[in-house]
């Protein structure tokens, strides 16, 4: 394709639009033809803002646009299912945001509907893939000088949750990263969680079970642990410690700068996500892009997305019933090899 690709985003909420800002900014070889979302007012004005882009409430009118040749899904991961079977209909590449789906037997229809094309159409979201410490630490794991990896000790912490926050919500749209990281990072399937709740935090919502760990294991016995703390206060901050035979390795840290005045020393705590991975974010949509004008898809697919809403599914289990869940996989066919 020698022209910019033509993208429809769906969904302008926090980050639809900061992806609508990203491909009209940062990213080469694209712009943003066509934007949707239900709120009227919201999509007008982002699209007001972007030259030769049309507003619509309607996702279906806005991938049917003239000139769209690709779409990034970011509305609510309810919303994602309709959305994609509407690019596979009509054979439109799709970025689609995590979580594929919220639920195991959705993000099923979409791996049999994606199946039924006869060719991969979707990359999922999950940006950690891209992010430069992330892929240090898969570099150095894949290589084998520390042997094999027995424990992921990960951290993740948002300074507070949205208003629209729910218990389940720790595991499906946050522990969700720590899920697919982990079956990248290990080459491994998740085979089992439990999940223990300390007694709620003080700055946690009324009803919101915050904070978490979350105890899975994999299929070549290793065993990841990730703290969820959706209100901790301070910034956002994601840590992975791999402890393996021979030695440890940590990410996250954000030691980028340090700074020593007044007998004090310190540093920075990004306060969300959108800046904390936003190279990851610039890289995971550029090599979309690049790889779609050039008729592939690569990254996180499909059978990723389906295979961590199983394993969040099994997750809300053992939230709910206190006991250790196992999860539940299908076969992986032969279009995912
Ligand atoms: C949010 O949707 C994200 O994807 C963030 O990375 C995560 O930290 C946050 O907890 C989620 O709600």
């Amino acid at each position: 394709m020698n022209r910019p690709l033509g993208i429809a985003v769906i969904g302008t909420g926090k980050m639809g639009a900061d992806h609508v800002r990203r491909i009209d900014r940062a990213v080469s070889g694209a712009r943003v033809v066509a934007v949707a979302d239900l709120d009227a007012e919201r999509v007008k004005d982002l699209a007001s803002r972007i030259e030769g882009c049309t507003a619509y409430t309607d996702p279906v009118a806005a991938m049917a646009a003239p000139g769209v040749d690709a779409v990034l899904i970011a509305s609510p991961g309810p919303a994602h299912e309709a959305a994609l079977l509407e690019a596979f209909a009509r054979d439109l590449p799709v970025l689609c945001e995590k979580p594929l789906t919220p639920d195991s037997a959705s993000a099923l229809r979409v791996l049999e509907a994606e199946q039924r094309l006869g060719h991969r159409r979707v990359q999922v979201g999950f940006m950690r893939r891209y992010d430069a410490e992330y892929l240090r630490l898969k570099s150095l794991l894949d290589s084998g000088e520390f042997g094999r990896p027995l424990f992921l000790h990960c951290r993740h912490r948002n300074a507070s949750s949205p208003s629209f926050f729910t218990t389940r919500m720790l595991i499906n749209d946050s522990v969700v990263h720590e899920v697919d990281a982990a079956r990248w990072l290990l080459a491994q399937e998740i085979t089992a969680v439990s999940v223990l709740r300390p007694m709620p935090s003080s700055a946690a919502p009324e009803g919101l079970r915050d904070p978490q760990l979350v105890l899975l294991e994999t299929s070549g016995g290793a065993i990841v642990d990730v703290e969820i703390f959706v209100n901790c206060g301070f910034g956002y901050q994601v840590q992975c410690e791999a402890v393996c035979e021979a030695g440890s390795a940590r990410i996250g840290d954000g030691h980028a700068m340090v700074t020593q005045a007044a007998g004090r020393w310190g540093g920075e705590i990004p306060q969300d996500y959108v800046v904390r991975f936003a190279d990851a974010y610039d890289r995971q949509v550029q090599r979309w892009v690049d790889a779609t004008r050039q008729g592939r898809v690569e990254g996180p697919s499909s059978w990723d997305g389906y295979a961590a809403a199983a394993v969040c599914e099994a997750g809300v289990r053992a939230q709910e019933t206190g006991a250790r869940a196992s999860v539940e996989l299908i076969g992986l066919p032969a279009l995912y090899r």
